[in-house]
């Protein structure tokens, strides 16, 4: 049995998706980003970086101890090479999949989150408009940028690494779905053959489960107030207000 723990976003889904496709038995643990589960000591001797998802896998490839893993882009190569699936083994066309899995993680995954923040939520708290131009067009930019990247690949590729779906494509999925609704409404106008992918790999029944997997975690009604105490608590983290949770969490393992 694995350990998922997760809250109903697109670097969660990643591994529900994957758990979904490889038909494996896991169990959801919710980490409530916005209500500061993950600065809870048991949480960040899992996720150092506070940030989820994380997992436990009790019965481990390898035998041995429960394995311990944070990082979507590491989770999702361990379970393909635990489950011998969406990972082929010759070396050539591994490294087609993992390429795409680093770029996805490197790129697509922090600039669309930026993009995200600076279009969605930074217009509500930003003291000064010119960073806010700034930062939209920095971020927005990039993701345009990498949208032609992918449409341009796509038009000679049917899935990321070739004629195989693979981990690859999960990764990627998992954000390229949101971008008509975070960044640009008119977004698939301008990338047909991404359009043709995202609409094909969303089609499969997994992915359909595994982005719905603890969809009701995320559906609570709060009030404006409440609203905005987690956006404070996302996005004002420094060095200085995570130390006390980090070292709780050293403290505890000693
Ligand atoms: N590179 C990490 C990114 C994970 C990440 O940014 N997770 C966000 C939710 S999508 C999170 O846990 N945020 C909590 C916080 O900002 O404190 C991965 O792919 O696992």
């Amino acid at each position: 049995m694995i350990d998922v723990y997760y809250w109903p976003t697109p670097n969660g889904w990643k591994v529900t998706i994957m758990l979904e496709e490889c038909g494996m038995d896991y169990t959801i643990v919710p980490v409530d980003i916005g209500g500061g589960d993950q600065f809870k000591p048991e949480f960040l001797r899992l996720s150092p970086n506070n940030r989820m998802p994380a997992i436990v896998d009790h019965k481990p490839f390898g035998g041995g101890d429960p394995i311990k893993m944070f990082e979507s882009g590491a989770i999702l190569e361990y379970l393909a090479e635990k489950s011998g699936q969406f990972l082929p083994n010759k070396p050539a066309d591994k490294y087609k999949v993992l390429q795409w899995l680093h770029w996805q993680m490197g790129n697509l995954g922090p600039m669309m989150g930026n993009a995200n923040h600076f279009k969605n939520y930074a217009k509500d708290i930003a003291d000064d408009p010119k960073q806010l131009v700034y930062g939209t067009k920095r971020f927005v930019g990039e993701v345009d940028r990498l949208c032609g990247v992918m449409d341009a690949h796509l038009s000679a590729n049917q899935y990321f690494a070739g004629a195989n779906y693979s981990i690859a494509d999960m990764i990627i999925w998992s954000w390229a779905c949101l971008l008509e609704r975070l960044i640009d409404e008119n977004a698939w106008t301008t990338y047909p053959q991404l359009k043709r992918w995202v609409d094909e790999v969303g089609e499969r029944p997994a992915v359909q489960r595994g982005r719905a997997a603890g969809k009701e975690l995320a559906e609570q009604e709060r009030t404006e107030e409440q609203e905005k105490a987690r956006r404070d608590l996302l996005f004002n983290q420094t060095n200085d207000k995570v130390r006390a949770a980090r070292e709780a969490a050293a403290k505890h393992t000693n």
